[in-house]
């Protein structure tokens, strides 16, 4: 029960519509929406629509289909908000997992954030 899922967490309302969002982005098996408490001009989550609670969770047993589409919405949003490399600007990734990463809402989220420098940080 490593990754027993919690149905009733945020995203999952979100994902099934009973809480609003700011969408800036949804695919066929993601879903990409603003911060409600951004630490960065650009502070998008970006989350797949599928039951997953981890990175590691969904790398493991998420369909190619679904794998290929949420890896091509993180960059999508990064084209939309302005920060990808293409656009000069450059950006952050970070996905926390479990009790040491500290997860919050355990639902699979990439934070992307950009639109400032970021300073250097690891942990
Ligand atoms: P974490 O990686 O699980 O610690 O981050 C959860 C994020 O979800 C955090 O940045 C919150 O501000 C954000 N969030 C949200 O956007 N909407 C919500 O309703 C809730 C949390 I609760």
């Amino acid at each position: 029960m490593a990754y027993a899922y919690d149905d009733q967490n945020i995203f999952a309302k979100i994902l099934r519509g009973e809480i609003p969002n700011d969408t800036v982005l949804e695919t066929e098996h993601t879903l990409a929406f603003r911060d409600i408490q951004p630490q960065a001009p650009v502070h998008v989550l970006v989350i797949p629509k599928g039951s997953y609670v981890s990175y590691d969770h969904f790398a493991s047993h998420a369909s190619d289909d679904e794998i290929v589409d949420y890896n091509r919405a993180i960059a999508q949003v990064c084209a939309q908000e302005g920060v990808a490399l293409d656009a000069g600007e450059g950006f952050r990734m970070i996905s926390n997992a479990g009790a040491n990463g500290v997860q919050e809402v355990p639902h699979l989220h990439v934070h992307v954030l950009g639109g400032r420098p970021l300073g250097r940080m690891l942990a």
